[in-house]
Protein backbone atom coordinates (compact mmCIF):
# COMPACT_ATOMS: atom_id res chain seq x y z
CA UNK A 1 0.00 0.00 0.00
CA UNK A 2 1.13 3.78 -0.72
CA UNK A 3 0.24 6.89 0.45
CA UNK A 4 0.83 9.72 -2.15
CA UNK A 5 0.22 13.44 -1.25
CA UNK A 6 -0.22 16.07 -4.47
CA UNK A 7 -1.15 19.44 -4.33
CA UNK A 8 -4.31 21.41 -5.96
CA UNK A 9 -2.95 23.89 -8.92
CA UNK A 10 -4.81 27.63 -9.52
CA UNK A 11 -4.79 28.57 -13.45
CA UNK A 12 -3.55 31.91 -14.52
CA UNK A 13 -4.47 31.10 -17.96
CA UNK A 14 -7.41 28.68 -18.00
CA UNK A 15 -8.58 25.83 -19.50
CA UNK A 16 -12.16 26.02 -20.41
CA UNK A 17 -13.17 23.57 -23.30
CA UNK A 18 -12.31 20.59 -25.25
CA UNK A 19 -11.26 19.65 -28.21
CA UNK A 20 -11.39 16.10 -27.63
CA UNK A 21 -13.94 15.21 -24.98
CA UNK A 22 -12.81 11.57 -24.43
CA UNK A 23 -9.51 12.11 -24.23
CA UNK A 24 -9.98 15.62 -22.32
CA UNK A 25 -7.63 17.27 -24.22
CA UNK A 26 -8.03 20.49 -24.39
CA UNK A 27 -9.13 23.29 -27.07
CA UNK A 28 -6.49 26.26 -25.77
CA UNK A 29 -3.33 26.31 -23.79
CA UNK A 30 -3.63 26.36 -19.88
CA UNK A 31 -1.01 27.82 -17.39
CA UNK A 32 -1.21 26.66 -13.87
CA UNK A 33 0.91 27.42 -10.62
CA UNK A 34 0.82 24.78 -8.41
CA UNK A 35 -0.13 25.16 -4.54
CA UNK A 36 2.30 24.42 -1.61
CA UNK A 37 -1.16 24.32 0.70
CA UNK A 38 -3.95 22.67 -0.84
CA UNK A 39 -3.08 18.80 -0.87
CA UNK A 40 -5.10 15.75 -1.05
CA UNK A 41 -3.68 12.80 0.11
CA UNK A 42 -4.27 9.20 -1.82
CA UNK A 43 -3.81 5.57 -0.81
CA UNK A 44 -3.95 2.69 -2.95
CA UNK A 45 -3.52 -0.98 -2.48
CA UNK A 46 -4.29 -3.47 -5.05
CA UNK A 47 -5.18 -6.98 -4.38
CA UNK A 48 -6.17 -9.78 -6.91
CA UNK A 49 -8.71 -11.32 -4.26
CA UNK A 50 -11.43 -8.44 -3.29
CA UNK A 51 -14.12 -8.66 -6.73
CA UNK A 52 -14.64 -5.39 -6.31
CA UNK A 53 -13.10 -1.41 -5.81
CA UNK A 54 -13.48 0.32 -2.25
CA UNK A 55 -13.37 4.41 -2.39
CA UNK A 56 -13.30 5.72 0.62
CA UNK A 57 -13.69 9.51 1.72
CA UNK A 58 -15.38 10.77 -1.25
CA UNK A 59 -19.16 11.44 -1.81
CA UNK A 60 -20.92 9.58 -4.63
CA UNK A 61 -20.30 11.56 -7.58
CA UNK A 62 -16.92 12.13 -7.41
CA UNK A 63 -16.69 8.57 -6.38
CA UNK A 64 -18.07 7.34 -9.64
CA UNK A 65 -15.64 9.50 -11.14
CA UNK A 66 -12.95 7.53 -9.24
CA UNK A 67 -14.52 4.31 -10.15
CA UNK A 68 -14.28 5.59 -13.47
CA UNK A 69 -10.80 6.36 -13.51
CA UNK A 70 -10.25 3.04 -11.73
CA UNK A 71 -11.86 0.81 -15.00
CA UNK A 72 -9.72 3.65 -17.63
CA UNK A 73 -6.49 2.18 -15.57
CA UNK A 74 -7.05 -1.47 -15.43
CA UNK A 75 -7.92 -1.55 -19.03
CA UNK A 76 -4.98 0.70 -20.28
CA UNK A 77 -2.06 -1.29 -18.05
CA UNK A 78 -3.84 -5.04 -18.25
CA UNK A 79 -4.46 -4.93 -14.90
CA UNK A 80 -6.83 -7.01 -12.91
CA UNK A 81 -6.80 -6.59 -9.17
CA UNK A 82 -8.99 -4.36 -7.56
CA UNK A 83 -8.41 -1.13 -5.54
CA UNK A 84 -8.88 0.36 -2.22
CA UNK A 85 -8.59 3.57 -2.13
CA UNK A 86 -8.78 6.51 0.55
CA UNK A 87 -8.75 10.19 -0.31
CA UNK A 88 -8.54 13.26 1.89
CA UNK A 89 -8.46 16.60 1.38
CA UNK A 90 -7.47 19.53 3.55
CA UNK A 91 -9.22 22.11 2.09
CA UNK A 92 -13.27 21.75 0.89
CA UNK A 93 -13.64 19.50 -2.01
CA UNK A 94 -16.01 20.51 -5.26
CA UNK A 95 -16.36 24.03 -4.07
CA UNK A 96 -14.14 25.15 -7.52
CA UNK A 97 -10.78 25.21 -5.20
CA UNK A 98 -9.46 22.47 -8.29
CA UNK A 99 -9.71 19.18 -5.54
CA UNK A 100 -10.33 16.91 -8.48
CA UNK A 101 -6.93 17.92 -9.86
CA UNK A 102 -4.96 16.88 -6.99
CA UNK A 103 -7.57 13.89 -6.19
CA UNK A 104 -6.22 12.59 -9.55
CA UNK A 105 -2.63 13.30 -9.70
CA UNK A 106 -2.31 11.99 -6.03
CA UNK A 107 -4.01 8.62 -7.75
CA UNK A 108 -2.12 8.39 -10.68
CA UNK A 109 1.26 8.67 -8.99
CA UNK A 110 -0.38 6.47 -6.16
CA UNK A 111 -1.91 3.73 -8.74
CA UNK A 112 1.65 3.48 -10.55
CA UNK A 113 3.82 3.16 -7.88
CA UNK A 114 1.31 0.54 -6.13
CA UNK A 115 1.54 -1.43 -9.36
CA UNK A 116 5.25 -1.22 -9.97
CA UNK A 117 4.67 0.85 -13.20
CA UNK A 118 7.96 2.14 -14.55
CA UNK A 119 6.70 5.47 -16.05
CA UNK A 120 8.33 8.98 -16.15
CA UNK A 121 6.31 12.23 -15.36
CA UNK A 122 4.37 12.55 -18.48
CA UNK A 123 2.60 9.06 -18.75
CA UNK A 124 1.42 9.76 -14.83
CA UNK A 125 0.56 13.34 -16.58
CA UNK A 126 -1.06 11.34 -19.17
CA UNK A 127 -2.68 8.94 -16.78
CA UNK A 128 -4.07 11.90 -14.21
CA UNK A 129 -5.69 13.59 -17.32
CA UNK A 130 -7.98 10.76 -17.80
CA UNK A 131 -9.16 11.47 -14.05
CA UNK A 132 -9.82 15.03 -14.64
CA UNK A 133 -7.95 17.48 -17.17
CA UNK A 134 -6.21 19.96 -14.82
CA UNK A 135 -5.20 17.07 -12.83
CA UNK A 136 -2.12 16.90 -15.51
CA UNK A 137 -1.05 20.44 -14.57
CA UNK A 138 -0.50 18.63 -10.59
CA UNK A 139 1.87 16.44 -11.81
CA UNK A 140 4.67 18.49 -11.96
CA UNK A 141 5.90 21.36 -9.07
CA UNK A 142 5.74 25.17 -9.85
CA UNK A 143 4.57 26.86 -12.58
CA UNK A 144 3.15 24.50 -15.30
CA UNK A 145 1.68 25.02 -18.74
CA UNK A 146 -0.62 22.34 -20.82
CA UNK A 147 -1.00 22.84 -24.35
CA UNK A 148 -2.70 21.46 -27.35
CA UNK A 149 -0.31 19.26 -28.88
CA UNK A 150 -0.91 18.02 -32.38
CA UNK A 151 -4.09 15.45 -31.80
CA UNK A 152 -3.33 15.45 -28.39
CA UNK A 153 -1.94 18.29 -25.98
CA UNK A 154 1.68 18.28 -23.76
CA UNK A 155 2.65 19.12 -20.52
CA UNK A 156 5.69 21.17 -19.56
CA UNK A 157 7.34 22.82 -16.51
CA UNK A 158 7.92 26.52 -17.14
CA UNK A 159 9.14 26.94 -13.87
CA UNK A 160 10.16 25.61 -10.51
CA UNK A 161 8.50 26.60 -7.38
CA UNK A 162 11.54 28.03 -6.10
CA UNK A 163 11.45 30.55 -9.21
CA UNK A 164 9.20 32.85 -7.86
CA UNK A 165 7.48 33.57 -4.27
CA UNK A 166 3.94 34.52 -5.93
CA UNK A 167 1.72 34.10 -2.75
CA UNK A 168 -2.06 32.76 -3.30
CA UNK A 169 -4.66 33.65 -0.91
CA UNK A 170 -8.10 32.40 -1.20
CA UNK A 171 -10.90 34.09 -0.34
CA UNK A 172 -13.47 30.86 0.71
CA UNK A 173 -17.27 32.27 0.26
CA UNK A 174 -19.22 29.28 0.27
CA UNK A 175 -18.02 25.31 1.29
CA UNK A 176 -21.00 24.30 -0.48
CA UNK A 177 -20.72 22.04 -3.73
CA UNK A 178 -21.14 23.73 -6.76
CA UNK A 179 -24.40 23.63 -9.14
CA UNK A 180 -22.57 22.77 -12.51
CA UNK A 181 -19.29 20.93 -12.53
CA UNK A 182 -16.32 21.77 -15.02
CA UNK A 183 -16.65 18.97 -17.41
CA UNK A 184 -20.77 20.11 -18.35
CA UNK A 185 -19.82 23.83 -17.48
CA UNK A 186 -17.59 24.06 -20.49
CA UNK A 187 -19.56 21.42 -22.96
CA UNK A 188 -22.33 23.82 -22.30
CA UNK A 189 -20.26 26.90 -22.82
CA UNK A 190 -18.57 25.24 -25.98
CA UNK A 191 -22.10 24.44 -27.31
CA UNK A 192 -24.36 26.95 -26.37
CA UNK A 193 -21.89 30.39 -25.76
CA UNK A 194 -21.84 32.86 -28.90
CA UNK A 195 -18.36 34.24 -26.91
CA UNK A 196 -16.75 30.41 -26.62
CA UNK A 197 -14.53 31.18 -29.94
CA UNK A 198 -13.38 34.47 -28.98
CA UNK A 199 -12.26 32.53 -25.90
CA UNK A 200 -10.62 30.08 -27.34
CA UNK A 201 -8.60 32.76 -29.61
CA UNK A 202 -8.02 35.07 -26.32
CA UNK A 203 -6.29 32.15 -24.31
CA UNK A 204 -3.24 31.38 -26.94
CA UNK A 205 -2.24 35.65 -26.31
CA UNK A 206 -2.76 35.82 -22.11
CA UNK A 207 -0.46 32.20 -22.19
CA UNK A 208 2.59 34.39 -24.05
CA UNK A 209 2.25 37.02 -21.51
CA UNK A 210 1.60 35.23 -18.52
CA UNK A 211 4.37 32.69 -19.17
CA UNK A 212 7.32 35.99 -19.91
CA UNK A 213 5.66 37.33 -16.93
CA UNK A 214 6.55 34.70 -14.75
CA UNK A 215 9.54 33.97 -16.54
CA UNK A 216 10.42 37.64 -15.79
CA UNK A 217 8.86 37.04 -12.10
CA UNK A 218 6.59 40.28 -13.11
CA UNK A 219 4.02 40.53 -11.42
CA UNK A 220 2.12 43.49 -13.30
CA UNK A 221 2.64 41.61 -16.23
CA UNK A 222 0.99 38.31 -14.86
CA UNK A 223 -1.49 39.79 -12.96
CA UNK A 224 -3.32 41.76 -15.70
CA UNK A 225 -3.25 38.98 -18.68
CA UNK A 226 -4.78 36.17 -15.40
CA UNK A 227 -7.26 38.91 -14.40
CA UNK A 228 -8.34 39.84 -17.94
CA UNK A 229 -8.34 35.73 -19.09
CA UNK A 230 -10.38 34.86 -15.72
CA UNK A 231 -13.10 37.42 -16.84
CA UNK A 232 -13.25 36.21 -20.29
CA UNK A 233 -13.63 32.46 -19.01
CA UNK A 234 -16.66 33.78 -17.13
CA UNK A 235 -18.33 36.11 -19.86
CA UNK A 236 -18.31 33.44 -21.95
CA UNK A 237 -19.89 30.43 -19.35
CA UNK A 238 -22.45 33.54 -18.24
CA UNK A 239 -23.48 33.65 -22.37
CA UNK A 240 -23.72 30.12 -22.41
CA UNK A 241 -28.10 28.66 -22.73
CA UNK A 242 -28.48 28.53 -19.70
CA UNK A 243 -26.48 30.73 -17.89
CA UNK A 244 -23.35 29.49 -15.48
CA UNK A 245 -22.91 32.01 -13.10
CA UNK A 246 -20.59 30.91 -10.50
CA UNK A 247 -20.17 33.66 -8.55
CA UNK A 248 -22.03 34.73 -5.11
CA UNK A 249 -22.59 38.15 -3.86
CA UNK A 250 -19.44 37.75 -1.68
CA UNK A 251 -17.60 36.55 -4.94
CA UNK A 252 -18.22 40.06 -6.70
CA UNK A 253 -17.11 42.19 -3.24
CA UNK A 254 -13.69 40.29 -2.86
CA UNK A 255 -13.11 41.31 -6.46
CA UNK A 256 -14.35 45.13 -5.99
CA UNK A 257 -11.94 44.49 -3.11
CA UNK A 258 -8.97 43.47 -4.99
CA UNK A 259 -9.49 46.65 -7.60
CA UNK A 260 -9.82 48.90 -4.60
CA UNK A 261 -6.72 47.95 -3.28
CA UNK A 262 -5.03 48.41 -6.43
CA UNK A 263 -6.39 52.16 -6.60
CA UNK A 264 -4.61 52.51 -3.36
CA UNK A 265 -1.47 50.93 -4.79
CA UNK A 266 -1.31 47.91 -3.98
CA UNK A 267 -0.62 45.10 -6.13
CA UNK A 268 -3.49 42.45 -6.01
CA UNK A 269 -4.96 40.50 -8.46
CA UNK A 270 -7.34 37.76 -8.72
CA UNK A 271 -9.02 34.84 -10.83
CA UNK A 272 -11.71 33.08 -10.07
CA UNK A 273 -12.65 29.10 -11.29
CA UNK A 274 -16.25 27.16 -11.41
CA UNK A 275 -17.14 27.94 -7.96
CA UNK A 276 -17.23 31.07 -5.92
CA UNK A 277 -13.86 31.32 -4.18
CA UNK A 278 -11.50 33.90 -5.15
CA UNK A 279 -7.92 33.37 -5.72
CA UNK A 280 -5.62 36.44 -4.99
CA UNK A 281 -2.49 37.03 -5.99
CA UNK A 282 0.09 39.17 -4.76
CA UNK A 283 3.57 38.99 -3.37
CA UNK A 284 6.61 40.15 -0.40
CA UNK A 285 5.19 42.64 2.44
CA UNK A 286 1.48 43.82 0.58
CA UNK A 287 0.42 40.17 1.36
CA UNK A 288 -0.27 40.60 4.93
CA UNK A 289 -2.24 43.78 4.16
CA UNK A 290 -4.55 42.07 1.08
CA UNK A 291 -4.96 39.27 3.22
CA UNK A 292 -6.44 41.30 5.92
CA UNK A 293 -8.69 43.34 3.38
CA UNK A 294 -9.93 39.87 2.24
CA UNK A 295 -10.54 38.73 5.84
CA UNK A 296 -12.88 41.79 6.54
CA UNK A 297 -15.06 41.74 3.14
CA UNK A 298 -18.86 40.69 3.98
CA UNK A 299 -18.94 36.74 3.18
CA UNK A 300 -16.08 36.00 3.39
CA UNK A 301 -15.92 32.62 5.37
CA UNK A 302 -11.60 32.68 5.85
CA UNK A 303 -8.78 32.84 3.60
CA UNK A 304 -6.67 30.62 2.95
CA UNK A 305 -2.80 31.01 1.88
CA UNK A 306 0.02 29.38 -0.24
CA UNK A 307 2.84 29.50 -1.92
CA UNK A 308 4.35 27.66 -5.08
CA UNK A 309 4.43 23.68 -4.21
CA UNK A 310 5.95 20.49 -5.03
CA UNK A 311 5.16 17.79 -7.17
CA UNK A 312 2.83 14.18 -5.91
CA UNK A 313 5.28 12.77 -3.10
CA UNK A 314 5.50 9.48 -1.25
CA UNK A 315 4.28 9.33 2.18
CA UNK A 316 5.44 6.60 4.36
CA UNK A 317 2.37 8.29 6.56
CA UNK A 318 -0.72 9.59 5.44
CA UNK A 319 -0.42 13.85 7.08
CA UNK A 320 -2.53 14.55 10.40
CA UNK A 321 -5.14 15.83 8.07
CA UNK A 322 -6.27 12.60 6.03
CA UNK A 323 -5.50 10.45 10.17
CA UNK A 324 -9.60 9.60 9.16
CA UNK A 325 -8.91 8.46 5.64
CA UNK A 326 -6.28 5.96 7.61
CA UNK A 327 -8.32 5.00 10.80
CA UNK A 328 -10.34 2.16 8.83
CA UNK A 329 -6.85 0.81 7.65
CA UNK A 330 -5.25 0.55 10.71
CA UNK A 331 -5.66 -3.32 11.81
CA UNK A 332 -4.17 -5.11 8.40
CA UNK A 333 -1.35 -2.07 8.54
CA UNK A 334 -0.48 -4.03 12.23
CA UNK A 335 -1.54 -7.43 10.46
CA UNK A 336 1.02 -6.62 7.91
CA UNK A 337 3.67 -5.38 9.85
C1 LIG B 1 -8.57 25.41 -14.90
N1 LIG B 1 -10.89 24.63 -14.47
O1 LIG B 1 -7.80 25.66 -15.84
C2 LIG B 1 -10.06 25.56 -15.17
C3 LIG B 1 -10.60 26.91 -14.83
C4 LIG B 1 -12.03 25.26 -13.87
C5 LIG B 1 -11.99 26.66 -14.31
O2 LIG B 1 -9.67 22.87 -15.06
O3 LIG B 1 -13.67 17.95 -17.49
O4 LIG B 1 -12.16 19.46 -13.39
O5 LIG B 1 -12.40 16.81 -15.66
O6 LIG B 1 -11.20 17.88 -17.54
O7 LIG B 1 -10.13 19.52 -14.88
C6 LIG B 1 -11.64 22.35 -14.00
O8 LIG B 1 -11.81 21.37 -14.95
O9 LIG B 1 -12.44 19.29 -15.88
C7 LIG B 1 -10.67 23.30 -14.54
P1 LIG B 1 -12.43 17.91 -16.69
P2 LIG B 1 -11.56 19.82 -14.69
O10 LIG B 1 -8.15 25.13 -13.76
Amino acid sequence: MVWVVANSNVALVKYWGKADEGAKHPAAPSLSVTLDSLSTAASVELSDDSKEDRIEGLPAPAGEKVQGFLNQFRSRFGIRARARVRLASNFPVAAGLASSASTFAALAKALVVEASLDLGDGDVADLARMGSGSACRSVYGGFVEWRPDGAGSAVEPVADKDHWRLRILVAVTSERPKAVGSSAGMRRTAETSPYYSSWIESGAVDLVEVRAGIRARSLSRVGPAAERNCMRMHAAAIAAVPSLLYWEPATIAVMRRVWELRERGIEAYFSIDAGPQVKVFCEGESAKTVEAALAATPGVLRVLSAEPGDAPRLVAHPPAWAADAQAPQRPSRAAAS
